[in-house]
């Protein structure tokens, strides 16, 4: 059994730039010898990503947009990947978002918009989007999305985001359920904090990724590559029995009190 992605194919969904968690999967399977399919939001990043995916010189890749709070656009894109691909092997789902007002004090004062926000598209796109996947993925595969150890814990700031990822853990284990009939396994990454776009702005981002350099007992804050590797692993067959999981790629740093 090998770790080679010749002749699958998958859909990544969530670059931004290279920094981008999303774009550190996609290289280790491109590595691996995958085709590969991407999706953006909005207009804001298409250049980018295209100008990103240029570099992988792979005349096979697509591009297609993907605003998973469009159920539209989600249908439309897996139409298009039908009609171009055919058959799917996977999907990498690295999509989150809330309000940045929503992001620091305390978790109370979140609205019900900005609840429902924050579970629309870090929570409820990852259901969406299996159920349009599973009708391509049909010599069976596997679907990774991404989470952090916040939804497990109370972690400062984190707060609505916290809520929705554990809906989405949760989502994981009942999808498992739903898609292992149909070959189709699904999981989750949970990742140390990363520096990328969506951690911008985060007033202590340094000194979260201090402590970790010396509490976690890895002594070493997580790459893009570490995430990537773990995620090459759940698209292979080397994880055909492994499903409905939450795979921390964080140094350790969970099991410390
Ligand atoms: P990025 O900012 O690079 O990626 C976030 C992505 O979410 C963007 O590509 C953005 O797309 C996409 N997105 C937001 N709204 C929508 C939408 N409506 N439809 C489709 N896509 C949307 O950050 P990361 O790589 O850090 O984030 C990827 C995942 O990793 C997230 O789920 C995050 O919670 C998780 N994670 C991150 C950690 C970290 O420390 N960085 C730690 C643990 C988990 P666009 O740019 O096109 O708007
Ligand atoms: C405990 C922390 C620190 C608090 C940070 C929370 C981060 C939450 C993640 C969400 C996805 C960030 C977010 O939605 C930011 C947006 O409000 C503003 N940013 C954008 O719109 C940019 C341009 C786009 C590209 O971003 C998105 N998401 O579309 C957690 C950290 C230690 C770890 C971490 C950063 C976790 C995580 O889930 O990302």
């Amino acid at each position: 059994m090998q770790l080679s992605l010749q002749g699958k194919t998958y859909v990544i969904m969530g670059v931004a730039n290279k920094r981008s968690i999303a774009w550190g999967i996609a290289r280790a399977l491109h590595a691996a010898g995958a085709r590969l399919i991407f999706t953006y939001a909005g207009e804001r990043f298409e250049n980018e990503v295209k100008k990103l995916v240029a570099t992988l010189e792979d005349e096979t890749a697509l591009v297609l947009p993907c605003d998973v709070t469009k159920d539209e656009e989600i249908a439309s894109c897996f139409a298009q990947i039908k009609e171009q691909v055919g058959v799917i092997h996977g999907v990498a789902h690295c999509i989150a978002f809330a309000n940045k007002e929503h992001l620091e004090g305390e978790y109370m004062n979140v609205d019900r918009e900005g609840f429902l926000l924050a579970h629309n598209i870090s929570a409820y796109s990852l259901t969406a989007v299996a159920k349009a996947a599973k009708e391509l993925m049909t010599e069976g595969g596997s679907i990774v999305t991404l989470t952090y150890l916040g939804g497990e814990r109370v972690v400062q700031n984190y707060n609505v985001m916290g809520v929705a990822k554990a809906s989405l853990e949760a989502s994981v284990k009942y999808l498992a359920n739903d898609l292992g009939k149909y070959g189709i396994r699904v999981n989750a990454i949970s990742a140390g904090p990363i520096r990328t776009l969506s951690a911008k702005g985060v007033g202590d981002f340094n000194s979260i990724l201090k402590e970790i350099e010396e509490r976690a007992p890895l002594r070493r804050t997580t790459t893009q590559e570490e995430v990537g590797d773990t995620a090459l692993f759940l698209f292979s067959d080397l994880s055909r029995g492994v499903t409905g999981e939450i795979i921390h790629v964080d140094s350790g740093y969970h099991i410390l009190a």
